[in-house]
């Protein structure tokens, strides 16, 4: 593979900016410092631009099978658009639908590996817990799978009990796997919804109504307390309210070794965007909610309470009824449309994963709200950090894999649909005008993006397979 020299950039760290050359051979970071030269490579000036580490997204879900249909993005187009918006590697979910863990591993590898255009991991969903799902987690640890994912809400489906869980969160802490939680009130949501459609209750709205905020702050204490309790290092995925992110830092404080994830629509939309004519575009679990919860979240990413920016990307046609043109084809695939007469038929999900890096320049570093190494931070060395990739991913030291951005902070655009790279027919930041793109982008040191230019393929991205205990931070 050629060298690749890229002179006069700032690579941005989480902990400095620094005015360096960066070479790039065989995949790899090669050399970081000032006035490299390299004859054989091929230079790219990037004076005025940033360096960035490729984006991490711990937290998407592509070709998720929901209600009667499927999440719009599979591991092809999901990827490419990751790629599009600066993420050169996903974290993406597999179900348990077999007793077997490894056979649903392997399942959802088989179907991934020919499709992702970035690299990507698995986390592993436990929504049964017997005792042979018990013996069988260490093994996980075979396929390079390390986290696993319970919920507290989706009674009769997902959930598992707070006894299963802690039964859990024992044997993934002795063997160095960490946990991750959907924390929502299952019990209080049963009943809410079971009110709410036997009184005719049946828009949008009511999927807020029926999700009670301190259900979430409830679970997410819940989750660290059980942590707590096993001795057992906890993730939270997608904190959604002020409370949550209360919870969050008061386990912290008293050393639990917890961490939480936002994603960029709890930060922006709330509830009275449920109430619009189109509301069912914001429809997702856990719901938006207020602009005192938005901006206690932005809080706890200013002061660094929060360790990460997931997307929960899930995305699906608004209206699935009319075809998108997608790669010159026509493409429609059933989405919101489908619960247009009752809320609980609404697939939950929002597209994101391409938006998160220019809608998180744009709101919160031009805007001053985080700096561009928190930035870091929060969308690459900190899920590297905390599910097993660094220094590998999230990093651009010597011997870390060259994913890497050239970002260029002047470009500005009147962003949404026709820009975003998503499979669906719809943008939540739809007119938004955001400032902060990625110029090109590189995986394993291939540029893969080039302005507006695709130059990667289906099936080049790479299964990671992580090693267990990883960083608590
Ligand atoms: N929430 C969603 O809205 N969609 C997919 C999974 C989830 O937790
Ligand atoms: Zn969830
Ligand atoms: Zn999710």
């Amino acid at each position: 593979m050629k060298r690749t020299l890229i002179k006069n950039g700032q690579l941005i760290t989480p902990e400095e900016t620094l005015q360096v050359d960066l070479l790039i051979d065989s995949g790899k970071v090669a050399r970081v410092g000032k006035g490299l030269t390299d004859t054989n490579a091929e230079v790219i000036d990037a004076a005025g631009k940033y360096i960035l580490p490729g984006g991490i997204d711990p937290h998407v879900h592509l070709d998720l099978a929901m209600f009667d249909t499927v999440s719009s993005d599979d591991h092809y187009t999901g990827t490419k658009a990751a790629a599009f918006g600066g993420t050169t590697t996903v974290i993406d979910f597999v179900e348990d639908k077999d007793p077997d863990l490894l056979k649903n591993i392997a399942d959802r590898r088989a179907l991934a590996d020919p499709k992702v255009a970035v690299d990507y991991s698995l986390h592993l969903n436990i929504t049964h817990f017997n005792d042979y799902v018990a013996e069988q987690i260490p093994s996980v640890l075979e396929s390079g799978v390390t986290t696993l994912k319970v919920f507290t809400a989706y009674n009769h489906r997902l959930r598992l009990q707070d006894g299963e869980i802690f039964q859990l969160m024992l044997i993934a802490a002795e063997y160095g796997l960490l946990t991750m939680m959907h924390a929502e009130n299952g019990d209080v949501i049963e009943v809410l919804v079971e009110d709410a459609l036997s009184a005719g209750h049946k828009k949008p709205i009511w999927h807020a109504h029926t999700r009670p905020a301190w259900g979430a702050v409830e679970a997410v204490l819940r989750g660290a307390a059980l942590a707590a309790q096993a001795e057992a290092p906890l993730y939270i995925v997608h904190l959604n309210t002020a409370g949550g992110v209360d919870q969050l830092v008061y386990a912290r404080d008293r050393g639990v070794p917890v961490m939480g994830e936002t994603c960029p629509p709890y930060l922006f939309f709330t509830e009275e965007d449920l109430k619009r004519p189109d509301g069912a575009k914001w429809i997702c679990s856990p719901p938006v909610r207020t602009a005192a919860d938005n901006e206690r979240i932005w809080q706890g990413l200013t002061d660094s309470s929060i360790q990460t920016i997931g997307t929960d990307h899930c995305p699906f046609f608004y209206d699935g009824t009319k075809a998108i043109e997608y790669e010159g084809k026509p493409v429609r695939i059933p989405g919101k449309e489908l619960g247009k007469d009752d809320f609980t038929k609404i697939p939950n999900g929002l597209p994101g994963v391409g938006d998160r890096l220019p809608v998180l320049w744009t709101e919160g570093v031009v805007k001053g709200r985080i700096t561009p190494n928190q930035f870091v931070a929060y969308t690459s060395a900190n899920p590297a950090r905390i599910f097993g990739l660094y220094p590998r991913k999230g990093c651009l030291e010597p011997g870390s894999d060259a994913d890497l951005v050239i970002w260029d902070p002047d470009k500005k655009l009147t962003y949404g649909v026709a820009y975003s790279h998503q499979r669906t027919d719809y943008n939540l930041y739809e007119g938004w005008e955001l400032q902060g793109f990625p110029e090109k982008v590189f995986l394993r040191g291939k540029l893969i993006v080039d302005g507006d230019q695709w130059l990667g393929k289906r099936g080049q991205g790479q299964f990671l397979e992580r090693e267990p205990f990883a960083e608590v931070i």
